[in-house]
């Protein structure tokens, strides 16, 4: 199945001001060096590079009050929100180079917002190793990369919750986690009490790749917006060792080109993050290189016996 993609820009957000280690501000470049406008165009994609969006500085300080950065966060956010809501309104397909994942709060409000204007349904998969559904009281580390989607539910202080200045961006209902096996105490208390629906590494498991995704994709019509947050670290470490939090058991290449290849033939992906890639800790780009290898298939580039 080939199906046709509208205009893409890609955003570049060179910034850990939400992570634990640094070095995630390096990865939208190591993902242009890795190739990503180049196989994009080669899909025969129209891509515009917009440069690196500008914001705060890493202060490097430790969490108060439960948040670590919280100031540079919201800026950061506010930014990106701006960004994404600006590429959809052009109609193009925002691509966001993280960066860490504190920015999907800004990407998927910025989403929210122009799915509220045209009227469309949004659907959000949240391909990561984590839930990142912790709030202040329950945080084990301060990192606002481990809060976004509580905080885009409703779930923080104001500043996150309100970025856009009305409500919260989505219900917990829009999203679809895949790929889960890291979920602090008191963080999973939560994620049940809010009834997300996690298809974590056990359900990949038991149930197979293929069946998880029909699962996670179902539901969808024509008036679908497919937003996609793509932490890398959904990946299993041992193909994908250029990330913070690296966290053993995840989807191997072939379940992650299939991810990818299932997203594509929806037809439904108006929105992408690719977030945590830390060129710091990688070897040699490895990581960003398989994140580009990845993002083609997203693409529709698949096997010469479905092309
Ligand atoms: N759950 C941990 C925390 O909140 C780790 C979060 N790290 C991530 N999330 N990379 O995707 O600190
Ligand atoms: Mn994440
Ligand atoms: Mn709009
Ligand atoms: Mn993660």
């Amino acid at each position: 199945m080939s199906h046709r993609h509208p205009p893409v820009s890609l955003i570049g957000a060179p910034t850990d001001v939400g992570a634990g280690h640094l070095g995630a501000r390096l990865g939208p470049e190591a993902l242009r060096i890795a190739g990503l406008a180049e196989a994009l165009v080669a899909r025969g994609v129209d891509v515009i590079d917009r440069g690196n969006l500008d914001g705060p500085r890493n202060p490097w300080q430790p969490p108060v009050e439960g948040y670590r950065h919280i100031r540079e966060v919201v800026a950061w956010n506010r930014i990106v929100m701006d960004a994404m809501h600006a590429e959809l309104n052009g109609g193009r397909m925002p691509i966001l180079l993280g960066g860490d994942h504190c920015l999907g709060l800004g990407s998927i409000t910025g989403v929210a917002k122009h799915c509220r204007e045209t009227g469309k349904t949004l659907r959000v998969l949240w391909l990561d190793a984590h839930a990142d559904f912790n709030t202040s009281d329950v945080t084990p580390s301060g990192n606002i990369h481990g809060m976004p989607v509580a905080c885009l539910c409703g779930i923080g202080p104001r500043e996150l919750t309100h970025l856009d200045g009305s409500g919260p961006a989505i219900t917990p209902d829009v999203v679809r986690q895949i790929g889960i096996r890291s979920v602090d105490p008191g963080e999973k208390k939560l994620v049940k009490a809010h009834g997300l629906e996690v298809f974590d590494m056990r359900y990949i498991d038991e149930v197979g790749m293929k069946r998880t995704m029909e699962a996670a994709l179902a539901d969808m019509d024509d008036n679908t917006h497919l937003h996609v947050s793509f932490d890398v670290d959904f990946l299993d470490p041992s193909i994908a060792p250029g990330v913070g939090t690296t966290v053993p058991g995840g989807p191997n290449y072939r379940e992650a080109q299939l991810v990818m290849e299932m997203i594509a033939d929806s037809g439904r992906l108006a929105s992408l993050d690719i977030v945590e890639l830390n060129p710091i800790i990688d070897t040699r780009n490895v990581t960003g290189e398989l994140s580009v290898d990845l993002v083609e298939s997203l693409f529709g580039k698949s096997t010469l016996m479905r092309d």
